[in-house]
């Protein structure tokens, strides 16, 4: 007789979410669609985990995608936003907590001689695309296939018919007319930057990059290739813009732009910044920054940018983010590689584990990708097939093989040897 499935919390919460919410989600991620699962309803956070509606806990690896470097629920970081909310909440004028935040996060990233605070990382890509436009006079923008710099209409494109050539629309309601302003180029290709620049002379406002691609899963910059960016938007007249929103404070306290050597001329943030509150913010050298109304001609604005309580959360997690936790972090962060990858191989099971300090992904590939059109061929499947299976065994991976896990401060040798046993078993899924 087949199992009678007991209906779940969980289960009543996902029917009353599709009632309200496209796909009973408010970001597509959380369905779980890639992985076929029934997505999860999470309550609740402490440290490396998570517990779902029906108080089942998981090691958690999502980290609230990017935000939770210290774990959830951090003490320090609680209580620094209710110490900010009995003050008030949006007040409407200059905070000084935007202030505080603001001058960590320039001494942290010197390249931000000015910057400004919004709401999510799309507001800060969409502000700094406008921002290099109305610089250099110029229309079109570079990104690379795989990058994802948030929703705006601009950047949700594809490739077009020919490398060089403009782009057409990655999502439905984008205008062809927009996407033809966008050209998306091979991740880690100089020579296709250097030819789209020769296509498109004096027209390219700026390059966006994710300076550690990891919206395709982990995929680290080639040697030279960032270097390469710099050069050519420098020769060119262009404007490079790093979107740290996932990278900022995460490979480093000083973000990619510090590993990697790399300076932009514009940077945008979020996540991280502001410890799992709602933030993004974007920034760079003082003489495009201050092209921002009201102190220039280009608009911007938002109803809650610089929140208070999103600046107070910020500024005590950046407060816990010492070099030496980082060096702990990414200790972690190997010893979970590693053990992966003797889990798989003990399973005879073929996967290309890709880290940059503590971003991780396990492609069900045979090597790794260095760009989005070899990261697509990873055996979407057996990732699912593992995926669930880690579930099943208390183990909550990002539902996508093109997401990247994020270990946490709070993830110890506890969590990864849980997590290693649990890989054992879902490799041979
Ligand atoms: P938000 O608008 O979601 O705050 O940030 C957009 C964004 C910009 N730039 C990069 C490099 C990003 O990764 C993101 C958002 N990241 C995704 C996960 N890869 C957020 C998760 C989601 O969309 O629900």
């Amino acid at each position: 007789m087949a199992a009678v499935r007991i209906a779940t919390r969980t289960d009543s919460f996902v029917e009353r979410a599709e009632r309200l919410f496209p796909g009973g989600v408010n970001s597509p991620v959380r369905a779980f669609r890639a992985v076929g699962r029934t997505p999860l309803v999470l309550s609740r956070g402490f440290g490396a985990h998570v517990w779902d509606v029906d108080d089942r806990q998981y090691i958690d690896y999502i980290g609230a995608w990017g935000p939770a470097i210290l774990g959830h629920g951090n003490p320090r970081v609680v209580e620094a936003v209710v110490t900010a909310a009995r003050e008030g909440f949006a007040l409407g004028a200059t905070h000084p907590l935007e202030i505080e935040l603001g001058e960590l996060i320039a001494a942290a990233m010197p390249s931000l001689e000015r910057l400004r605070f919004t709401s999510s990382g799309t507001e800060a890509v969409m502000s700094a695309i406008r921002v290099a436009r109305a610089a250099t006079g110029r229309d079109l923008i570079v990104k690379f296939a795989g990058g994802y710099h948030g929703h705006s209409d601009g950047l949700l494109v594809e490739a077009g018919s020919g490398v060089v050539t403009h782009a057409i629309p990655g999502s439905a309601g984008v205008p062809a007319a927009t996407a033809a302003q966008t050209i998306v180029l091979p991740y880690n290709d100089p020579t296709s930057v250097t030819r789209a620049f020769a296509a498109n002379r004096a027209r390219i406002a700026a390059i966006v990059v994710e300076p550690v691609a990891a919206n395709v899963g982990v995929i680290e910059p080639a040697q030279g290739f960032l270097e390469h960016l710099r050069e050519t938007a420098s020769a060119e007249g262009a404007l490079l813009v790093f979107d740290e929103v996932i990278t900022g404070f995460r490979v480093g306290y000083g973000g990619a732009q510090a590993r990697y050597g790399v300076r932009p001329d514009l940077t945008t943030l979020g996540k991280i910044i502001g410890g799992g509150m709602p933030i993004g913010a974007y920034g760079g050298r003082a003489d495009l920054m201050d092209g921002v109304a009201p102190a220039g001609p280009v608009y911007q604005a938002g109803t809650l940018s610089g929140h208070p309580l999103s600046m107070a959360a910020g500024i005590a997690t950046l407060a816990e983010l010492q070099p030496t936790r980082y060096a702990a972090l990414e200790s972690t962060a190997d010893a979970l590689a590693t053990g992966l990858r003797q889990a798989a191989a003990a399973a005879d099971r073929q996967v290309a584990i890709s880290r940059v300090g503590s971003l991780l992904t396990v492609f069900f590939r045979p090597d790794l990708p260095t760009d989005a059109t070899e990261a697509m061929t990873a055996d979407r499947t057996a990732f699912s097939r593992f995926f669930g299976a880690m579930l099943d065994r208390g183990v909550l991976l990002p539902p996508s093989q093109f997401e990247a896990w994020f270990v946490s401060m709070a993830h110890g040798r506890a969590q990864i040897d849980a997590t290693l046993a649990a890989a054992s078993q879902a490799f041979l899924a």
